[in-house]
């Protein structure tokens, strides 16, 4: 299938700004001449009860298209992305973070940002398991950086359901920068449970990871400034280039049957409109693990840091060719060997029990606003949560062991994929509001009927999709460890211009 010059065109928002210099087009270099790059496991350096990693965060050269030269990225261990860590549910690891990368930065620091003052060295890094139920000592708390030439150990304990977590860099007022760059990986979480279920395993189950960049004409990474020399940062990144596992569409080599993908988004911004013309996505997954049935879906939204579960069946397909596109983009093309194959797999019609958390359970409501504005008149513009900064005194503790309601309350045109670390949640519901009045001191008036989550939303979820114009709620049940965490906006962007708060899980 050609590739069109539209289908690498940004799909839901364009770069703003008026003085880029040109990029290199990936529309003009041949789609499907490389197959995917399968993620390596990550292989412990001792075993035993608890197994030890030790990881170095490095710079290196990848190839990213046969056309394009070797590309510098910043990446953990010695692929890009990084291996995948494999866990068990309830047996911890540890992992010793080694930070060998060079200790100036390639990508354009904004000194404005609050934790990226000129005072602090160009290069700090700090890793983050993102969904992971971990002690605060170990989340990688984004002032917790260090620098070249140290490492940290984090212990992992894994007390969770299976499911597909990542680890990507956390970094103060320069995440989107280093994740930009490379610095992210799967951690999957297995459990017994969903081995019973006898999904397709082995080579019939492969995790990808998604990512948007542009390239300059010498094909190195490009990442856009708003043009002014003092004040580089940009809302937000939309690529030309979409990357699957570190390569720019590829192919791969299925067989007649059904098979597992894992699909985490990790671009800064860019939300995946997932489909394959002609087949059905059967949806087992989302963020925190298995959903109650298997969800048939013609496309799946996937905003920055969500993931989903997907079995894909070519069994119909045998000899024939099939795309995985968002929108226009066509990000892989998969080539179904010809014949019939023994498929032992299964796909049962329900998966795991959800117990919907009652309202009646929670003890607080917390309203909370995304994007206000604060400041009119000064450039650039500034998207807080609640309308405070990062600096200011914490506002959110909830209690260990008790259950609360967020309402996430969008007063923006933005859909903001809203995180909190350490816990799983679920959705209740989306509602139309009327902002004016509320920004007026009206309270929430809300417009029409809350619209409940969406079947494929009916699982735990530790990032939610807070669609602009509504409020969004959650029911968070704050299990797991006391101590201090973080919630934000998952656009890079905007989590780097403090769209991010610290909170406080008070001990029970
Ligand atoms: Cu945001």
């Amino acid at each position: 299938m050609p590739l069109t010059r539209r289908a690498f065109l940004p799909l839901l928002g364009v770069i703003g700004h008026a003085q880029q210099p040109l990029t290199l087009h990936p529309e003009s270099l041949t789609p499907f001449l490389e197959p995917l790059p399968l993620l390596p496991v990550a292989k412990p350096v001792e075993s035993g009860p608890v197994p030890r990693y030790r990881i170095a965060m490095r710079e290196m050269r990848v190839a990213v298209h046969r056309d394009l030269p070797a590309v510098r990225v910043w990446t953990y261990g010695s692929t890009w992305p990084g291996a995948t860590i494999e866990a068990r549910s309830g047996q911890p690891v540890s992992i010793e973070w080694v930070n060998q990368l060079p200790t100036s930065h390639f990508l354009p620091i904004d000194h404005n940002l609050c934790g990226a003052e000129k005072t602090n060295p160009a290069v700090r890094n700090v890793v983050h398991v993102h969904g992971g139920r971990v002690p605060p000592g170990s989340d990688g708390y984004p002032e917790a950086w260090y620098t070249p030439g140290h490492a940290e150990t984090h212990r992992y304990p894994n007390g969770q359901e299976a499911t597909a977590l990542w680890y990507h860099d956390h970094a103060m007022g320069i995440t989107r920068l280093n994740t930009y760059a490379g610095l992210f990986g799967f951690y999957i979480v297995r459990d017994d449970f969903e081995d019973r279920l006898n999904l397709p395993r082995g080579a019939y189950e492969i995790p990808m990871i998604f990512c948007d960049r542009s390239f300059t004409p010498d094909g190195q990474l490009f990442y856009p400034d708003s043009g002014q020399p003092n004040a580089p940062w940009v809302p937000e990144f939309y690529g030309d280039a979409a990357l699957v596992n570190g390569k720019l569409a590829p192919y791969l080599e299925v067989q007649p049957r059904r098979y597992r993908f894992r699909f985490l988004n990790a671009s800064n911004a860019r939300f995946y409109r997932f489909e394959i013309p002609g087949l059905s996505l059967m949806q087992i997954g989302s963020d925190q693990g298995l959903l109650p049935a298997p969800v048939p879906m013609k496309r799946v939204i996937v905003a920055p840091g969500e993931r989903v579960d997907l079995i894909v069946d070519f069994a119909g397909l045998a000899g024939e060719r099939a795309v995985l596109k968002s929108g226009p983009t066509e990000l892989l093309q998969f080539r179904v060997a010809a014949g019939k194959v023994d498929d032992t797999s299964r796909l049962p019609s329900s998966l795991r029990t959800v117990r919907r958390i009652a309202e009646s359970e929670a003890v607080t409501t917390r309203e909370l606003t995304l994007g206000e504005v604060d400041n009119l008149v000064a450039a650039p513009m500034r998207m807080l949560l609640n309308n405070t900064h990062w600096a200011m005194p914490v506002t959110e503790k909830p209690r260990l062991n008790s259950v609360e309601i967020w309402s996430l309350i969008n007063l923006t045109d933005d859909s903001h994929p809203i995180h909190l670390h350490l816990v799983r949640f679920q959705i209740l519901d989306r509602r139309r509001f009327d902002a004016f009045a509320f920004r007026n001191g009206g309270g929430l008036r809300y417009f029409g009927n809350a619209m409940p989550a969406a079947a494929n939303e009916t699982g735990w979820k530790d990032t939610v999709q807070a669609d602009p114009k509504l409020v969004t709620r959650i029911i968070v049940p704050f299990e797991g460890y006391s101590g201090r965490y973080v919630w934000h906006c998952h656009l890079a962007e905007h989590e780097d211009n403090e769209m991010m708060r610290p909170y406080d899980v008070l001990p029970a």
